[in-house]
């Protein structure tokens, strides 16, 4: 009998697949289409088995939509720019663009041996200057429409990755890439407005049932929206107001402080003399702090009395003013009213500082001391003057219609979310397409001049500053405007800027003359299906989410969200910790595919764990899935040599045919429901092994095989084999005598009039003890099936009384007697 080679199969069908170019994609076909997507991969390294998961859980939907006949779309690329393979490129002294590349060629050919129905005409490399030329023209167009602008400001400073970070790149208080404890800085850098689009990115969410809810949880809790009133408060003898932020009007009356930020330039401006020294002493320490920490719940509430008074304009009372560490200057107003009595953070500093708690909330039912806990829950206004009695949730709308007529302040929607910092201080990315004029100020680079290249000759060791500062050839240039001498920026743009839109370039790769086809585009996206790992969930899920409702307005493309169904893929750990080269626990796919095959580490991935599951690799685990495969292939090549033999086999259609044939069409149609009932690639194989066993039991039992039923079985299994074994079911196939290839056959059917059981055998209990079994009608019904088991347990039941029987369906009766 055949033995399976893995090795030698599996190089072959690749080449065949790519020979006869099954691969490509054509733009646009009679079929339906199906844009299947994976997170493209950073280049810093090779892949460990980790990544790999993330590719076959893509092939898998791939391959399934291509044979429920689809036009599928799977392209693969590279996130190559940034700072993972900048700092890797430094760490082994080679150029980031040779290191980039160089990997680049490692992974390609990882990933070929692994079988993926990848179109490579398609491959998109971000790094690369047909394809950063379209970074930059992204760029322009959010400039034109006055979504790039640049500021000064305080931004976050990772003192080891040498440069800024947007918001979203600083996880409690660290560097989303290499941990290190995030600082301020104060520089004057480039944004994009996404917080123009804070309302839409949050409308979108509820037009995302194909998202997994967390996902959606995560970025509305980023964009962070509050509903209130921003307040006036008069400060005492001064011309001079605080502008504060409340969620909460209704408890405006129990206003007993004033807190600011210490970065709000009102503290300075409203210190009197005498505090002067106190509060730049506090001010001093306060900028030594981490403002994470700082402004954490838990943290220590800390402020010093500026010396002034406000005067809450409702009324009329003079409350103190502090300057305090618990106010962020970058929301709201960086100023509230303080509210001891009912909020958590403002009691804990009056009880620090000794200020009053008055409540102004009250339960609905019941009493409430504030002294002890602040109530923060909804009640009843008291002390309120004239709002007095009113539930508080009417008085949040009773007192801002009061506090707008009387033009103290207004209605305000603030939003946690913040412009988005692209600017970075280093020298893999793509240069921004902006030059300093003398004369014309910042003009940006004409579209025709595009792409802004990247110089190859700088020392591009991290300084703090843009290595391209150093680039005297790359700084200096002309003014598009007026022809006079410029200068260029010389700082790059974050690495999540180019994989913001490279969805979209995979529909047009080749094109020179723009990013991407508006048409095309429009009959690709939105993506069917995408796949990555959860840790984007506000990265790269919102950014690329905000760059398309941008290019949805200017007209380029005719949809506002790019991904409309999202997989997030559990991650693959060893030894207790996620695979990592540092922890030097990482599984090569190349070694494993080596020892058992693609086909079975493809499978053994699934099989682990589900998908959106962590998991555990196992060395145990793949052995076992290669020992299956091998059975597997044992018992399909057993099958075709009784087909092919020359005894008649029997022409009998039996129980025991009628059962595996039964037992084949139930998992036709379980493997089609596990895949489209959300990805349960790990029941599905399940359900391969069980009929595998079901599979062996009958060739072991039965001496002439029916082979009707084997020439099924051999069509059916290989087919639903296909998407997870490709390689097997492809030699499979052809050794059954088919001449076209499996990749492009369809999807079985599976047959309903096979699945119905004509007789199951029931268990007869009496007592609850076993007495015997019965065989009933599949179809009988409960009465009828409790009879027949009365029946056949006369014995026991002679003179005695039937009190009850139950009946468990499809397995037992039990006959309850007295
Ligand atoms: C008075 C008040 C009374 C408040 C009360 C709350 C409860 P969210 O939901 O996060 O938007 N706040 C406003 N700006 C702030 C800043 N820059 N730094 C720190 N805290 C700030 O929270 C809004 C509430 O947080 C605002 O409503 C304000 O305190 C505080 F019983 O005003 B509140
Ligand atoms: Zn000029």
């Amino acid at each position: 009998m055949k033995e399976y080679r893995p090795q030698e199969i599996e190089g072959k069908w690749q080449k065949v697949w790519e020979e006869k170019k099954v691969f490509d994609t054509p733009q646009y076909s009679d079929k339906p289409k199906y844009y299947a997507l994976v997170m493209f991969p950073y280049p810093s390294g090779t892949l460990h088995v980790g990544h790999v998961k993330n590719y076959v859980i893509g092939d898998i939907v791939a391959r399934y939509k291509r044979m429920q006949g689809y036009n599928v779309l799977h392209p693969f690329g590279y996130d190559a720019f940034g700072l993972p393979a900048e700092n890797a490129a430094i760490a082994h002294k080679i150029h980031p663009k040779k290191w980039t590349l160089d990997n680049i060629k490692v992974i390609r050919g990882q990933i070929k041996k692994l079988g993926i129905t990848y179109d490579w005409n398609r491959e998109v490399i971000t790094c690369t200057e047909d394809y950063y030329k379209w970074t930059q023209w992204v760029f322009l167009k959010l400039y034109e429409a006055g979504l790039a602008y640049k500021k000064p400001g305080a931004v976050n400073w990772c003192p080891s990755c040498q440069t800024v970070l947007a918001n979203e790149q600083v996880k409690d208080g660290k560097c989303e890439r290499c941990g290190t404890t995030v600082t301020m800085k104060y520089l004057e850098q480039w944004y994009f407005k996404i917080t123009d689009y804070a309302e839409k990115l949050l409308e979108g969410l509820d037009r995302l049932p194909g998202w997994p809810e967390h996902v959606k949880t995560m970025q509305r809790n980023w964009i962070g929206k509050s509903t209130g009133a921003e307040v006036d408060f008069p400060v005492d003898g001064l011309d001079k107001k605080i502008r504060i932020f409340t969620t909460r009007p209704d408890t405006i009356y129990g206003v007993t402080f004033m807190a600011i930020a210490p970065e709000s330039p009102l503290v300075l401006e409203l210190v009197t003399e005498d505090k002067k020294k106190e509060v730049e002493e506090f001010l001093a320490k306060v900028a030594l702090e981490d403002r994470f920490k700082r402004t954490s719940l838990e943290a220590k509430k800390e402020g010093v009395f500026l010396g002034r008074y406000a005067i809450n304009p409702l009324n009329g009372e003079k409350i103190p003013i502090y300057v305090a560490n618990y106010i962020l200057y970058e929301y709201g107003t960086g100023a509230i009213m303080a509210v001891p009595a009912h909020d958590q953070r403002d009691f804990d500093f009056a009880k620090t500082y000794g200020l009053p708690i008055k409540q102004v909330i009250k339960p609905k039912d019941g009493e409430w001391n504030v002294e002890e806990k602040p109530y923060e829950e909804e009640g009843i206004m008291v002390n309120s003057g004239p709002f007095d009695g009113l539930e508080s949730t009417k008085g949040i709308e009773e007192v801002s219609k009061y506090i707008e007529e009387k033009g103290y302040g207004k209605r305000s929607v603030q939003y946690k979310l913040r412009d988005w910092l692209i600017s970075r201080q280093r020298y893999w990315g793509a240069p921004i397409p902006v030059v300093y004029c003398e004369k014309c100020g910042i003009v940006p680079v004409p579209e025709k001049d595009l792409p802004v290249k990247l110089p190859e000759n700088v020392e591009f060791l991290p300084t703090g500053q843009s290595p391209l500062t150093l680039s005297e050839e790359f700084k200096h240039t002309t003014c598009p405007k007026c022809g006079g001498p410029a200068h260029r920026e010389v700082e790059t743009m974050d690495t999540f800027v180019d994989s913001s839109w490279y969805y979209l370039r995979y529909v047009n790769p080749k094109d020179d003359d723009k990013p991407f086809d508006t048409k095309d585009v429009n009959y690709w996206l939105p993506v069917d299906q995408y796949i990555g790992g959860v840790e984007h969930a506000v990265l790269h899920l919102l950014y690329s989410r905000f760059i398309t409702k941008v290019l949805y307005d200017l007209g380029y493309v005719g949809f506002d969200e790019p991904f409309k169904n999202l997989f997030t893929q559990g991650m693959i750990y060893k030894d207790g910790w996620k695979m990592s080269k540092s922890k030097g626990n990482v599984v090569s796919p190349d070694e494993m595919i080596e020892k058992y095959g693609t086909d079975t580490l493809r499978m053994y991935i699934l099989f682990m764990a589900p998908p959106e599951k962590d998991a555990e690799w196992n060395d145990a685990g793949i052995e076992g899935v290669h020992r299956f495969i091998k059975r597997l292939w044992n018992n399909y090549y057993k099958m075709i040599e009784l087909i092919n033999s020359e005894g008649a086999g029997t022409k009998e259609f039996g129980k025991e045919e009628k059962s595996l044939r039964r037992k084949l069409h139930a998992m036709i149609k379980k493997i089609r429901e596990d895949i489209e009932g959300g990805f349960k690639f790990n029941t599905a194989i399940a359900g391969l092994m069980e009929f595998n066993n079901q599979l062996s039991d009958y060739l072991e039992k039965t001496a002439t095989p029916n082979k009707e039923l084997l020439r099924e079985i051999t069509e059916k299994l290989a087919l639903i084999l296909s998407p997870f074994a490709p390689h097997m079911a492809e030699e499979m196939w052809h050794d059954i005598g088919k001449e076209s290839l499996i990749v492009e056959e369809r999807w079985p059917e599976y047959d309903p009039s096979a699945l119905k059981e004509e007789e199951i055998t029931v268990v007869v209990q009496v007592n609850g003890k076993v007495r015997g079994k019965v065989v009933v009608p599949a179809d009988a019904n409960e009465e009828e099936i409790k009879q027949m088991a009365i029946e056949s347990a006369k014995k026991q039941l002679e003179g005695k009384q039937i009190v009850n029987t139950f009946y468990v369906p499809g397995k037992l009766v039990n006959i309850v007697i007295k």
